[in-house]
């Protein structure tokens, strides 16, 4: 079972990369936010670009080997959910694969918001990724992320974030705002969108 609050996180997660919002994660929607990345971080150079489609198909094909349990090439939510609690299993197991998913994912997220390569997130960065998921709530979530207000995000900041955002069950962890701020819940007990149609 997962929490409220890491159904929460998965779901809001998810609908965020169900970029169309047809409620299947599936390779189209990989191919969409690489074009929304290089628009946001004004790739214009076509190798860039091609690295970075590269880079986010790659990123497509992980996420099939460890979260399409059936094999057609389509990730579902209850897919999707049955994926963090592996995640959150083999933590507790302390299975070393686990723990690499988690590094692997810090260490991607860092490469793909980090577009100048200096090993540190600026806040304009962090805006211009998070507005390529069409997710709100930058500044705030970018206060959150930067532990001790150094004004940039280290990969340890992220490390630590990306760790937050699928493991902890503290609803003050500041990694719950890795991907923005979380949706408050609605009066109905079902977490609101990350402000798009579905
Ligand atoms: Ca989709
Ligand atoms: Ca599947």
């Amino acid at each position: 079972m997962l929490s409220d609050l890491h159904e929460r996180k998965a779901t809001y997660y998810f609908d965020l990369i169900d970029e169309d919002g047809n409620g299947i994660v599936e390779a189209s929607d990989f191919a969409l936010r690489a074009q929304r990345l290089a628009t946001v971080q004004n790739v214009t150079d076509d190798g860039v670009r091609e690295t970075l489609r590269h880079q986010v198909v790659a990123w497509w094909e992980h996420i099939c080997t460890i979260a399409d349990f059936d094999g057609d090439a389509r990730v579902t939510l209850p897919e999707w959910k049955a994926y963090w609690r592996s995640i959150q299993r083999g933590v507790t197991q302390g299975e070393t694969r686990t723990l690499r998913t988690l590094q692997r994912a810090a260490r991607g997220t860092l490469d793909a918001i980090d577009c100048t390569g200096s090993g540190r997130v600026t806040e304009d960065e962090y805006a211009d990724w998070l507005e390529a998921w069409g997710a709100e709530g930058s500044a705030q979530a970018f206060r959150s992320l930067d532990r001790g207000g150094k004004g940039f995000l280290t990969e340890e900041d992220l490390v630590v974030a990306v760790q937050e955002f699928y493991l902890s069950d503290d609803p003050a962890a500041p990694g719950n705002a890795l991907y923005g701020p979380l949706p408050d819940e609605s009066p109905d007990g079902e977490a609101e969108g990350p402000g798009r149609e579905h």
